[in-house]
């Protein structure tokens, strides 16, 4: 409750910021996206995500909070993009978001507001999000997706039933749990799951990103399995808005 209250002085007293956390191109090494990750400063106390997201769905202040973080993303990629950057925006929904009135419109508005092309953009969702209120969930996503927008399946492979969701959305990329890589070059079955999970992706004609890279190991692995983009800490670390600044037109050195 008290929590609640913070969060609500939080939004009106702009304490949220963003980090981006750079994708490669794991041929070429070139960041092709950044995905916004949000990240709250209650004074000199870092909160997690993790800590203050479930009482902001629980509230609702997720839907304004969320409001922010899309706006903000789009016009700071835009402006990358327009020192001619060729580059992407993932953003991670909830489902609170999703159905809230007016999402499908607010997305749009962005869009529109910041010069982002709807093509650079990519909402990621989880599977559990088709659970409750499945149609209606589905039924926004699939409208944003004839804008041009691109969707992504976030934590692939750890949800009841990826498979089913892939065909219940068109989506256009999945995104590897972290769980998966973790294994890479370690364990047998989990080193198998994610090469069986690369080519399904490609067999389905979906950008394949791999989540949670810390090891030269498993960046070497994972290349060699074909998966297209590579997200991670020995890649790159979330970070601010400068921080991107400085990568603008680089490649990594991994
Ligand atoms: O990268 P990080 O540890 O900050 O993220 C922790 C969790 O919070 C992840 O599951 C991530 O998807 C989620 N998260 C981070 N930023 C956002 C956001 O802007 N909106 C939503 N809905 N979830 C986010
Ligand atoms: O659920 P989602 O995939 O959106 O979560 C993104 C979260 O993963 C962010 O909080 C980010 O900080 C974290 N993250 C990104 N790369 C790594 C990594 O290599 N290792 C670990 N442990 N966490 C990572
Ligand atoms: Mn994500
Ligand atoms: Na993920």
């Amino acid at each position: 409750l008290e929590l609640a209250a913070d969060l609500q002085r939080a939004l009106i007293e702009h304490q949220f910021a963003i980090e981006y956390q750079p994708v490669v191109d794991l041929a070429t090494s070139r960041v092709t996206a950044v995905e916004a990750l949000v990240r709250w400063w209650r004074g000199s106390v870092f909160v997690p995500p993790e800590q203050f997201l479930g009482p902001a769905e629980d509230t609702g202040l997720i839907v304004p909070l969320s409001e922010w973080i899309l706006r903000e993303a789009c016009r700071e990629v835009a402006a990358w993009r327009a020192s001619s950057w060729d580059i992407g925006l993932s953003l991670n929904l909830s489902a609170r978001q999703i159905t809230a009135p007016r999402f499908v419109e607010t997305v749009a508005e962005a869009l529109a507001e910041s010069g982002l092309p709807a093509s650079a953009l990519t909402l990621e969702v989880i599977e559990e999000m088709l659970v409750e209120d499945a149609e209606e969930t589905i039924r926004r996503l699939s409208e944003l997706r004839a804008l041009g927008v691109r969707l992504a399946i976030d934590d692939f492979g750890t949800g009841y039933a990826s498979l089913a969701f892939l065909r219940q959305l068109p989506v256009d990329m999945i995104k590897i749990d972290p769980s998966f890589v973790a294994g890479l070059g370690r364990d047998d079955t989990l080193t198998l799951l994610t090469r069986t999970i690369v080519r399904l992706g490609h067999d389905l004609g979906l950008i394949v990103v791999a989540e949670g890279i810390e090891r030269p190991e498993q960046l070497e692995l994972l290349r060699e399995m074909g998966c297209t983009r590579g997200q991670g800490f020995l890649v790159a670390r979330p970070m601010a808005a400068r921080g991107v600044d400085k990568l603008m037109r680089t490649s990594l050195t991994v």
